[in-house]
């Protein structure tokens, strides 16, 4: 085999959003997620990559209505029955376990239930992808074992990538580009095996690539995060959102590189924010705001900020 696709996607947070009687009518963000996770899945069924990854949040929360986990486990049954292997991660936000479901007994469905290996063969050359459930809590201490216990070290020859659900060193977030360096809760980069093609990863919503995708064989992996498919709070409104697109090819007689690494955009509403100053008073406020949000995208999440200043009639 000379090359190799792989399409992965994170934090989805399905269901987020998404009340199933609601209470007030009013246009919900939930359809814009499910969009968006139909919108990769699409593209998956059209270009035809050897794998489909989801690297964790899948749903948005542990306990989603069962109308929601049946929604989302029929599209990925459904996905599953073209033939392209699916893998899952499961992220915090479904605490590290994906609901139970006959559904994800399909065999082209793989799930990082607990640490493991799926090994594949692709066109004669030897695949694998090792990982384990999200680790809430120190995981700087727990990487070592968690990694021996997926079987990493197994599998010396082939393609091999690790696959997680947490925060690795260097990782950016937020409008200000908090940096994650240390902490209980993050990776050291120099912890990651240096034998993997990448690491890929869910959990942070910036998508990022870490590190060197030219990397010599034997330095620190790249860490590719697709980020969320949808923007899941303000801290998000600058960023774009979709998913990647990853080919390996062969280079040299038993080496590998990443060929092409395409991000691949997806719809994602804008985010405003709309500060109300000290000045408007009570009657000068709705025309105010009026005029502003027709400046405004239509599609446009708004969110009022008083002006800390602003005292009473706000
Ligand atoms: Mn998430």
């Amino acid at each position: 085999m000379n090359t190799m696709r792989i399409v992965f996607f994170a934090d989805t947070h399905l269901g987020f959003d998404f009340p199933v009687k609601p209470r007030i009518e009013r246009r919900r963000r939930g359809p814009d997620f499910f969009d968006n996770f139909h919108r990769v899945l699409d593209y998956a069924r059209r270009t035809r990559p050897d794998f489909l990854l989801h690297g964790g949040d899948l749903f948005f929360r542990a306990k989603v209505p069962q109308l929601i986990v049946d929604m989302v486990y029929q599209d990925l049954f459904e996905f599953a029955g073209e033939g392209i292997q699916t893998l899952i991660v499961p992220g915090n936000h479904e605490r590290s376990i994906l609901p139970a479901s006959l559904f994800l007994s399909h065999p082209n469905l793989y799930v990082f239930d607990k640490p493991l290996s799926f090994n594949f063969e692709v066109r004669g050359a030897q695949i694998t992808f090792s990982g384990f459930p999200c680790r809430r809590k120190s995981v700087r201490e727990e990487f070592n074992p968690l990694l021996k216990a997926s079987g990493w070290e197994n599998r010396t020859d082939g393609w091999k990538f690790l696959c997680l659900h947490q925060t690795i060193e260097g990782a950016q977030v937020g409008p200000t580009g908090y940096t994650f360096r240390k902490g209980q809760d993050v990776i050291p980069k120099r912890s990651l095996p240096r034998d993997a093609i990448a690491v890929l990863s869910g959990h942070i919503h910036r998508q990022q690539v870490l590190g060197d995708l030219e990397k010599s064989q034997l330095s620190v992996p790249p860490v590719i995060y697709p980020g969320s498919i949808e923007r899941t709070s303000f801290a998000e409104k600058d960023e774009r959102k979709g998913f990647y697109d990853i080919e390996v090819e062969r280079s040299g007689r038993s080496g590998w590189r990443i060929g092409n690494l395409e991000f691949i955009d997806l719809p994602a509403r804008p985010m405003k924010e709309l500060l109300l100053e000290s000045w408007l008073t009570q009657e000068k406020l709705v025309n105010y705001i009026k005029s502003k949000l027709s400046e405004m995208d239509p599609d446009s999440i708004v969110r009022l900020k008083c002006d800390p200043d602003y005292k009473p009639g706000c």
